[in-house]
């Protein structure tokens, strides 16, 4: 039988109007010399002025390219550096249903940020023969649309313009939503393409983003209380604004509702972005931000500087910190779903579990799995790797130690939490906060503002002060000690990143060192964003967890100079 996959590959010509746009426009934005970009796990991230713009450009390119491959669904860009300081900044893209750029295209997006100029028309044109033409895919002519935002970076507009510059030599069609948190940009992306669906997501706008976070966060809460304020610190980003936006509607403290005080939330001083604040300060340094003012036994939580990341804290009367990170948000959630499923009567019908990296506390992992008796899975490093993972539950919790992270729901827990008929005014309480937790929790990608608002849902329905959390589980002291290397590629890690492959024999001394160390658990894999190798150790007491890293640490130098020596 003659199938159309016999038939041979149609080439597409690209007009020289367009590749002549495209070499043109780009004059502004030259690939400076010397220089070699990667698409990472956080997209392109590097100091803003040597070079962004032309890699901005060349991501104009990619979503261009990438809306076609998915018949022109909408493609997001987010111009962002989260956590890194207020001369950085970086741009990734979002896939359709709001996710990370699917793996196999961070290569094309690589392949362009590392063109010339000149040759802009050139690599369009065989890319796309390489990625959108083939017999039972057809080029058409129908426009790419993409959607983008920027966060509070003083780089940002001349980003955008080198953005713009290659959409436009495109003829894409696209919206600009001005400054927005990164998840606020992959809501929009989501809530666009499920415009026709049987389950849209909702109103592509700021204000949609707010009516149905505040709308299901006062379904959640279901006549709840919440004890005392939260401090809120937005790392002097775009969170600032955003969260003042959202506070608009939600329900204040003389309304039943959240009293939030913010800080840090100074977008107009550049250098303030990430300066001795937000998650990332918190979560490294062990300590809340000097000028958060902390009150003993509040609840203070820190976003960092695009609001895609939170961390809880408290400090005790003596002034101790305590931190209540992603695996303790991620504990509190799976725990309070799981038993709001359980109460409502559909706990057996669902598979609940979480989703955690080798960095996840060792404590937390048996809390979930001896005490909350849920099952675990732990995955590489990044939240790509944990949302794809989390797809394999019906309601998948998935967050890493620093505070990414979300839950999601698949249509068949979606459909039996809505299609349930409740048997008592209880299960239809439990069922009715659950409904509302699959609006407030923002499925698409890990959101401080909605993981900040499950939280205070969740400590609320158990009437639970900070302390109260905090003594569920008690952490394993811990270490993270960071590796300079002269090259960290030599470091490959398989077993979710909990096992180095080579430099043949590293592992075998880690382990060496790991069985002579009481509940000792140790791993050394190479950072995704910097140029280092990480190694993580945690044991029964602080002194052998730093000892521990320390020794790992120094099998890393050792094997690491080893390698160079060879090559
Ligand atoms: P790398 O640099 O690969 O360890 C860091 C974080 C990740 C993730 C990414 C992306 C740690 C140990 N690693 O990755 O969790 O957040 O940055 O931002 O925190
Ligand atoms: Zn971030």
């Amino acid at each position: 039988m003659d199938s159309i996959f016999n038939q041979p590959k149609p080439v597409v010509t690209i007009q020289d109007e367009v590749k002549n746009a495209l070499v043109q426009n780009a004059a502004p934005y030259p690939l400076p010399e010397g220089k070699r970009f990667q698409y990472g796990t956080a997209g392109f991230r590097m100091k803003a002025d040597v070079g962004l713009d032309h890699v901005v450009y060349a991501v104009g390119i990619v979503a261009a390219l990438r809306s076609k491959r998915r018949n022109e669904a909408t493609i997001g860009v987010m111009i962002t550096a989260s956590h890194n300081p207020a001369e950085d900044n970086g741009v990734k893209v979002v896939d359709p249903m709001g996710d990370m750029l699917e793996q196999e295209w961070e290569e094309y997006a690589t392949q362009l940020a590392n063109t010339e100029n000149a040759l802009f028309g050139d690599i369009y044109e065989k890319l796309t023969n390489d990625l959108l033409v083939d017999p039972v895919h057809q080029v058409h002519t129908r426009k790419s649309k993409v959607v983008f935002a920027r966060d509070t970076r003083a780089s940002g507009p001349h980003l955008i313009k080198a953005l713009k510059a290659s959409l436009d030599a495109l003829h894409v069609e696209y919206t600009d939503y001005g400054i927005l948190t990164t998840p606020m940009l992959h809501h929009m992306v989501r809530c666009h393409n499920t415009k026709n669906s049987p389950r849209p997501f909702g109103e592509a706008s700021e204000a949609g983003y707010h009516k149905k976070m505040a709308n299901a966060f006062k379904k959640a809460m279901y006549g709840r209380k919440i004890k005392g304020h939260l401090t809120v610190d937005c790392a002097n980003g775009v969170g600032g604004p955003k969260l003042h936006d959202l506070l608009k509607y939600l329900p204040n403290a003389s309304n039943d509702g959240i009293d939030i005080k913010v800080v840090n939330d100074d977008v107009i001083k550049p250098e303030a972005l990430n300066y001795e604040c937000g998650a990332d300060y918190v979560k490294t340094k062990q300590r809340a931000p000097p000028s958060s003012n902390a009150v003993p036994f509040e609840r203070c939580c820190s976003l960092d500087g695009d609001a895609d990341r939170i961390v809880y804290y408290f400090i005790d009367d003596n002034k101790e910190f305590h931190l209540l990170d992603g695996d303790r948000i991620a504990t509190l959630a799976a725990n309070f779903i799981a038993d709001q499923a359980r109460v409502a009567g559909i706990g057996d019908k669902l598979k609940i579990g979480v989703v955690q990296t080798a960095y996840a506390n060792g404590a937390s992992t048996e809390y979930i799995q001896k005490v909350m008796k849920l099952p675990v899975d732990c995955t590489p490093t990044g939240v790509k790797h944990l949302h794809h993972a989390a797809k394999r539950f019906d309601i998948g919790v998935y967050f890493e130690a620093n505070g990414h992270g979300t839950v999601l729901f698949n249509d068949n827990a979606i459909d039996i939490i809505k299609g349930h008929d409740p048997q008592s005014p209880g299960q239809k309480h439990a069922l009715e906060s659950l409904d509302a937790l699959i609006d407030l929790i923002n499925q698409a990608v890990g959101d401080a503002f909605s993981d900040m608002l499950l939280t205070e849902v969740a400590l609320a329905h158990r009437a639970w002060s900070p302390q109260d959390w905090m003594n569920t589980y008690i952490d394993l002291p811990n270490k993270l000690v960071r590796v300079v290397v002269p090259d960290r590629n030599v470091f490959k890690a398989v077993d979710a990143e909990r096992r180095l492959e080579s430099p043949a024999g590293a592992q075998a001394r880690i382990d060496h060192y790991v069985n002579l160390t009481n509940r000792g658990r140790a791993f050394a894999r190479a950072s995704g964003t910097e140029d280092a190798v990480r190694v993580y150790a945690e044991a029964h007491s602080a002194r052998d967890a730093e000892k521990l890293a320390n020794q790992v640490a120094e099998v890393v130098e050792t094997y690491g100079m080893r390698a160079a020596s060879k090559s």
